[in-house]
């Protein structure tokens, strides 16, 4: 399959949706100068764009079209087998000094960088066709609302940007025609998809991003970590709001009443279908609604609660394990209008993963497009392949998703990928514990990140990879916002992937972390019980309703609920030289949390 096409000669009426703007021309027409491109294409966002666009990336083999009678809408690209996940050891934080970028950032200078990528960006669009395409991250009235404007050479990326962005003239619409109005500059380039040349760069003070080498959504949807994450998180101090890794959904209660809650788990632990999740028959009533899967930006609101909005338009979701038992609402979402990077292609024409529903195609492509049969000893789909896909196809979106003032949230949970130590659910004491919580967080590693899977790090708040700053001050940054609120929400920690000692899973998760979800909004309005113990309130198995949940037993979620004390004097430690690997960031307040849990736990 083609990742680099060819320039397209648009007919007229298409491609020609230049802004008014005149900052905006004359940065395009810099980065036209130094990458040489055949021509521009203008982006507006209009279905016939798209029509177009889809039908010339067929042509052009860097998409193969679905059967549309099954799957109308759909789409499957392959990315290069070299070039499948986030890259985060070059991803660069370019701060005028490697103090503002932090212990957990990989640092590079300003001067050095842009002076190396320009190296890099000279000519490289010769024959392609540079995309400019503008776009909108959150709703558009939000006072958190952001223009982006990202050019590429990717027609692949433009047609994912329009499911994943509020896309097209809107954008340059909003920006208007003032010169000082605010904008992120984004400038992304395949160039030859060669690792040795692939740097994901981000410029916090120029409100820039230059991302060359890769094609996998990560690296280059700049709308998504790069700027909803990485660069708003920078913003978001300076000016007094959260930019987090978090889900956002809503739950309603039987009796009408509905919370809000954000939770943050690292890539690939489940945030998708956390926020789509379909209640246990025994919660009949019960209904949770999608604000957001993956990024929520936060802002206190007249009332002293906490706001969130989702900036996003779409949902870039992983793909395998996907299926009617783990997220019937996904699988409903992405049965149209979706495009798919690194899946396996039936004869049928239609799409396959490990962990879909029913037995596997006797043969098939695999994501590589190599021929594949169930005896095959590679996998048919990529660990990391992926759905983008419209939010709009989501059959419990949120109505009030488009909210300008966002949603009000009562809890705020944390979680990681750990098979030991971490009960299924606990509750801090309060704000600055909670934020130890998060501070403290530890996941494995999942193939959403190049690199060893399923080594437990610390990814504090789930932003180790996203944060565009020093830790240290994002974390001071945290400590600082509960003070700020009248009305704060509750902290918790989960964790869906305790296993036994034989190296099961004790929970079954999906649907049914309905049962802890509850507890949780129970505990939000004064209900639910709790004991309390050393690393905080932790629900008696009585205190959870475990009704009609099969297949584990009592002794099980004793294990599930149960703190074991070699374990976290283990996890005391690996917190300690976390957090004196940040040496001198931490902030006090923290360490001290750190001291009070020791005490905790000796007693
Ligand atoms: O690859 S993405 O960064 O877009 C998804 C993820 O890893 O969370
Ligand atoms: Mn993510």
């Amino acid at each position: 399959m083609e990742n680099i096409a060819p320039a397209i000669s648009p007919p007229t009426g298409l491609g020609g949706n230049k802004p008014a703007n005149k900052a905006v021309l004359d940065w395009v027409h810099e980065v036209e100068s130094l990458t040489a491109p055949a021509n521009i294409f203008w982006c507006d966002g209009s279905a016939a764009e798209n029509d177009y666009l889809l039908g010339e990336a067929c042509r052009m083999g860097v998409l193969i079209k679905l059967d549309q009678a099954k799957a109308p809408g759909c789409y499957l690209h392959r990315s290069k087998p070299n070039d499948v996940a986030r890259v985060e050891q070059f991803t660069l934080i370019c701060t005028p000094t490697k103090e503002e970028a932090g212990p957990t950032n990989h640092w590079a200078d300003p001067a050095e960088t842009y002076s190396k990528l320009h190296g890099l960006l000279k000519g490289a669009m010769r024959g392609r066709t540079m995309f400019v395409v503008p776009y909108i991250m959150g709703p558009p009235e939000s006072p958190l609302a952001k223009v982006g404007y990202e050019i590429t050479d990717s027609i692949y990326v433009v047609l994912s940007m329009r499911i994943m962005t509020r896309m097209g003239a809107q954008a340059s619409k909003k920006l208007g025609e003032k010169l000082d109005a605010e904008f992120n500059r984004g400038v992304h380039s395949l160039l030859e998809i060669d690792p040795e040349h692939r740097w994901i760069c981000h410029f916090p003070q120029d409100n820039t991003i230059i991302s060359v080498g890769s094609g996998y959504g990560g690296n280059v949807l700049l709308s998504k970590k790069c700027l909803a994450l990485r660069i708003a998180s920078y913003l978001a101090k300076q000016q007094g709001w959260l930019a987090e890794h978090m889900l956002i959904l809503g739950v309603e209660s039987p009796d009408g009443k509905k919370h809000y809650v954000a939770a943050a788990f690292p890539s690939a632990c489940g945030k998708t279908n956390f926020a789509m999740l379909i209640p246990p028959e025994h919660f009949a009533g019960w209904k949770i609604t999608t604000v957001g899967d993956d990024i929520a930006w936060m802002q206190i609101g007249k009332d002293g609660r906490l706001y969130a909005v989702n900036p996003e338009n779409g949902y870039f979701g992983v793909v395998p394990g996907t299926s009617y038992r783990s997220n019937p609402n996904a699988m409903q979402a992405i049965e149209h209008d979706t495009l798919f990077t690194n899946v396996a292609l039936t004869s049928e024409g239609g799409v396959w993963w490990e962990g879909k529903d029913g037995p596997p195609p006797n043969e098939a492509t695999d994501w590589k497009g190599n021929p594949w049969t169930p005896a095959s000893k590679e996998k048919a789909a990529h660990p990391n392949s992926r759905f983008a896909v419209p939010m709009q196809n989501n059959p419990v979106l949120d109505a009030e998703v488009n909210n300008r003032d966002g949603v009000p949230i009562s809890a705020i949970i944390f979680g990681g990928r750990r098979s030991d130590t971490m009960p299924l659910v606990f509750r801090a004491f309060d704000w600055e514990h909670g934020v130890y919580l998060g501070a403290t967080m530890a996941s494995e590693t999942t193939a959403a990140a190049t690199g060893a899977v399923g080594k437990v790090r610390r990814d504090p708040m789930a932003m180790l990879p996203f944060c565009g700053y020093n830790i240290g001050d994002y974390f001071q940054h945290w400590l600082k916002t509960g003070p700020r609120l009248t009305n704060p929400p509750l902290i918790f920690h989960v964790n869906w992937f305790r296993k036994d000692a034989e190296g099961k899973y004790l929970w079954p998760g999906f649907g049914e972390n309905m049962r802890v979800l509850k507890w949780i909004i129970d505990r939000c309005e004064g209900k639910s019980g709790a004991r309390k113990t050393a690393i905080g309130c932790i629900p008696r198995p009585e205190d959870l309703d475990l009704e009609g949940l099969e297949g584990v037993t009592p002794g099980q979620i004793e294990e599930l609920l149960s703190v074991e004390p070699e374990e976290w004097q283990k996890e005391l430690a690996g917190q300690a030289e976390f957090f004196e690997s940040l040496a001198p960031n931490v902030p006090e307040e923290l360490l001290a949390q750190h001291q009070k849990l020791a005490e905790r736990l000796d007693r």
